[in-house]
């Protein structure tokens, strides 16, 4: 293609037809648009006859979950794609693996990831994953300590700081999550039953400066190459495999707010458990996911010690101390933007389907307030914080166990 169009489905299986390698001559191509997120086309192109598949994905012009009076960077089809082979290379089995990137068309193939789930529904549904937490925490770990500047030369780090600047991305997120929800913005949308709990945050000035220190974090600490936007849509889980996708919102920043962004969204999958019937299987599912926080962080600081201890290339490293004081300024921003994400999910343009789909709208509410007061205390409380069962019992004492 010598310019963008965008792809419909019959255009994106021409498209994966021309495709090198791909597909044998004979091959009987289908196409389906399979994208439920907020920005992108997502194309899964089949041959019915040897049932290969993959995927082809699209950055359109605009967000499409506003439409086209959101314009967005085309730019973050590249970042996507560079972010992925960076990441398959240091975890491999845990991307994606990207076939091809074509920056004309703004399209990322890859590896098609039809036998996973998205995370978020599996969680809905109460499924437990027993290998999500080791693989998340070494995912973690190891794509955010080997982009560092402990891993890296300095000026080979810098460099890669610079392939990696993403300002259109990054303003999205600076907005939607560290500005936004704290005043009365036009973007906000919220259940109207929560709106007097949302206006005291409005007025809370102690919590708002602690936002805006944390986004000051966002804004200035070029720690590693974080994915950037790690919700529980953005991942994809089975029974066997984690893998992790749509790296787009990928830049040089706190290694802190991945790990964070998870987090808060299994505590809004929490504070959803507790908005159905409030029956003993939720309490369970709930402690599941309190458990599930505690043993992320678990692997991903036993990964993150190893790999310190083996591919240090900072010689400060060996100082004593600055390993066990470093993982506690990450555990201490990890709660803030926990509490961020939770915060922005319920009072910002963005919210989840974890809580969306409570059809009450009043036991909606409750799960919203609860998230506003979990996210609320873990901002507030984040200096406190020198374990993470410091963060799950917090949950716990608010939830009211
Ligand atoms: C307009 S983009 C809204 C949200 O969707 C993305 O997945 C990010 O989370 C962003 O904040
Ligand atoms: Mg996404």
């Amino acid at each position: 293609m010598l310019q963008y169009e965008t792809l419909n489905e019959y255009r994106a299986l021409m498209y994966a037809r021309k495709l090198k390698d791909m597909f044998g001559k004979n091959a009987q191509l289908v196409c389906r648009e399979i994208g439920d997120g907020n920005l992108n086309l997502v194309f899964q192109i089949t041959d019915k006859l040897s049932g290969t598949s993959i995927i082809v994905k699209q950055a359109l012009t605009y967000a499409r979950v506003v439409g086209e009076s959101w314009p967005l960077t085309l730019d973050r089809a590249r970042i996507e794609s560079q972010a992925l082979i960076i990441q398959h290379s240091i975890c491999p089995g845990f991307v994606p693996k990207v076939y091809h990137y074509d920056p004309i068309m703004a399209v990322t193939v890859m590896e098609d990831l039809s036998n996973y789930l998205i995370m978020r529904k599996g969680l809905a549904a109460r499924k437990r994953y027993p290998h999500f937490a080791r693989h998340l925490g070494v995912y973690l770990a190891r794509t955010l300590y080997l982009t560092s500047d402990f891993a890296l030369p300095s000026q080979v780090k810098k460099k890669k700081a610079a392939q990696f600047t993403n300002p259109e991305m990054c303003k999205i997120s600076e907005d939607l999550i560290f500005t936004d929800p704290y005043f009365n913005s036009e973007t906000n949308q919220f259940n109207p039953l929560a709106a007097e709990r949302i206006e005291e945050i409005w007025n809370n000035n102690p919590l708002k400066l602690e936002v805006a220190k944390l986004k000051a974090g966002f804004l200035t600490h070029a720690e590693a190459l974080i994915h950037g936007d790690l919700h529980t849509g953005s991942i994809m889980v089975s029974e066997e495999g984690t893998k992790v996708i749509d790296p787009e919102f990928s830049f040089y920043g706190p290694v802190g707010f991945d790990i964070g962004v998870v987090f808060g969204n299994l505590l809004l999958s929490f504070v959803s458990h507790g908005g159905h019937t409030q029956d003993a299987p939720e309490r369970n599912y709930q402690a599941y996911l309190l458990a599930t926080i505690e043993q992320i962080w678990g692997y991903f600081e036993q990964t993150f010690r190893e790999l310190w201890e083996k591919e240090s290339k900072e010689r400060m490293t060996i100082v004593p101390g600055l390993l066990d004081s470093y993982l506690l300024h990450v555990l201490e921003d990890c709660a803030g933007y926990a509490g961020c994400e939770m915060i922005r999910r319920i009072i910002g343009l963005a919210h989840v389907s974890d809580l969306e789909s409570i059809a009450d709208p009043n036991l909606r509410a409750e799960g919203e307030k609860l998230a506003l007061s979990i996210g609320q205390k873990l901002v507030l409380e984040r200096r406190q914080i020198q374990d993470i069962k410091d963060v799950t019992c917090r949950v716990s004492e608010i939830a009211g166990y």
